[in-house]
């Protein structure tokens, strides 16, 4: 085997990210297969690994058996080097640390983070091990690309040992003001560890100027006070005697690609209305379910215009599709079962036995008929209460090259920031939320259909070969 750090040979180009690209699953009779997972992430950097050849760090999203070697899945044209897990990892490092304590304070407090030391030992020592897989994966001089919160003290840690590596960092999800950091027990070692990176890319320049800031005050640093713009001015910190470029990059999807998919699903999109009993209007919402996605405010939106009469329910269908996600956090159970009340008090209220309004599905749904389903709704509901980008409102966008539909979307997105022509709403405040969601479906066809125009070309400027190619080529120059 090859010592950290002293690589033989290994790959030009590393991304470390919590979760690999291909989920394992263990079958009844004990064998393995592996699938490609969804999520924001894989869906993200698919396209980009498979034009460089490069290597992938992550975990396989199962727990190992103490002792048994990780296998290594055959993905065509990445090399995967699986991270393991032990079962209390995944409960201390995965679903406490970084699902129960950062995820909740980097979205605004939206469920109380829970502080916990033990939690915090299971986070350094994990994250040590992807550096040290990451280390023997990368060749000298060799690009790193680490993802995400998971993943916070990797790039000081990866370049304790690989001072010859360019390490880049990327956060998808919002990063908060120094108020809320501050809570952190450890927030001295979280910034420390960021800052082992040549590069901290955010989604939003807000995300950037708050890192900024709180370098300056926790850390004493000296850091540029220039504004930050997305992709082009960016801000620096002066740290350890080097310069770490920190700016906005806004993620996105490969649009072209779902642009052709949903086409070619259009005839199941019919379908998909048909099966529905061809509904006036049709309501979409798309999420993981998560409490930051805001499902509740859309279902509560709802009751409040169906019992006011400006919605007709005889008339409406909404379909929720939400991917389970986090099942063991308690506050995911609490949340899925305030929604799955929602959902039927609406239906026991407003349906008919055969006409329910709410059409809700608790399970992953294939790709191919995701873009069927964004082909055939008249309204995307994206109303999520903090969100770091929200692929799904581009996604949507992107599937509409026939310029039907029209997106609902929560200013409390990142995406909100580029897609100014989308129905925006503050999550926060009822009448905005019905306003919104009813101006959407009653505008008339002409205005939709402009601002569907201006929304799907954006989308389709602006995709996720842009995201990845400016991140690395800025983390490129200088090197
Ligand atoms: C994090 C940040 C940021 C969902 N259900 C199904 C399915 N999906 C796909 C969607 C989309 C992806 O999963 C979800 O991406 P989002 O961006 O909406 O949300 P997060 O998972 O929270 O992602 C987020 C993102 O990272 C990237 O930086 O935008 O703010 O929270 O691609 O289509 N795909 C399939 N079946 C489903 O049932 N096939």
């Amino acid at each position: 085997m090859t010592a950290p750090g002293h690589p033989a040979t290994g790959a030009d180009f590393v991304v470390v990210a919590n979760r690999l690209p291909v989920d394992k699953k263990v079958r009844p009779d004990g064998s393995v297969v592996w699938k490609r997972s969804p999520g924001g992430l894989v869906t993200a950097l698919t396209p980009t690994l498979e034009t460089r050849s490069g290597a992938w760090v992550g975990w396989s999203g199962s727990a190992s058996q103490d002792g048994s070697p990780e296998e290594k899945p055959d993905v065509e044209g990445i090399d995967i080097h699986p991270v393991p897990l032990s079962a209390a990892e995944v409960e201390d490092y995965y679903e406490g640390f970084s699902n129960a304590t950062l995820w909740p304070l980097f979205h605004d407090l939206l469920v109380k983070p829970e502080y916990r030391h033990d939690w915090w030992e299971a986070y350094v020592r994990v994250n040590r091990r992807f550096a040290e897989t990451a280390a023997s994966a990368a060749a000298p001089n060799a690009m790193v690309w680490v993802q995400d919160y998971q993943l916070l003290l990797v790039p000081a840690m990866l370049r304790e040992t690989r001072p010859d590596l360019r390490i880049g960092f990327f956060l998808h999800i919002p990063f908060p003001p120094t108020e809320l950091f501050s809570q952190l027990p450890w927030r001295t070692d979280l910034l420390e560890g960021l800052l082992g990176a040549d590069l901290l890319g955010f989604h939003l320049p807000g995300g950037a100027e708050n890192f900024l800031t709180l370098a300056r005050r926790l850390l004493g640093t000296r850091t540029s006070n220039g504004p930050i713009t997305a992709r082009e001015d960016f801000g620096a910190v002066e740290y350890d005697g080097r310069t770490v470029k920190v700016g906005s990059f806004p993620i996105s999807i490969d649009s072209a690609d779902v642009a052709a998919q949903a086409t070619a699903a259009a005839d199941r999109a019919v379908t998909i209305r048909a099966e529905l009993g061809d509904p006036e209007v049709l309501l979409l919402g798309v999420d993981r379910l998560d409490y930051t996605k805001g499902i509740d405010v859309r279902l509560a939106s709802l009751e409040r215009l169906f019992a006011s009469g400006r919605l007709d329910p005889a008339k409406t269908v909404m379909v929720q599709l939400a991917s389970p996600s986090r099942e063991r956090v308690d506050s995911y159970i609490d949340m899925r079962n305030r929604i799955e009340q929602m959902v039927g008090h609406l239906n026991g209220k407003y349906g008919t036995v055969a006409r329910p309004p709410i059409r809700y599905l608790l399970q992953p749904v294939a790709r191919d008929e995701l873009l069927a389903y964004f082909r055939a709704a008249d309204v995307m509901l994206v109303t999520p209460m903090r969100d770091g980008m929200n692929l799904v409102a581009k996604e949507y966008l992107a599937a509409r090259a026939d310029l039907g539909g029209a997106l609902v979307l929560s200013e409390f997105t990142g995406a909100a920031a580029e897609l100014g022509e989308a129905y925006l709403l503050n999550p926060y405040d009822d009448r905005d939320v019905d306003d919104a969601i009813e101006a959407a479906v009653t505008d008339p066809a002409e205005a939709r259909r402009e601002r569907m125009r201006i929304l799907h070309d954006q989308v389709m400027t602006n995709d996720v070969d842009l995201w990845a190619t400016s991140f690395l080529d800025t983390l490129a120059a200088d090197a």
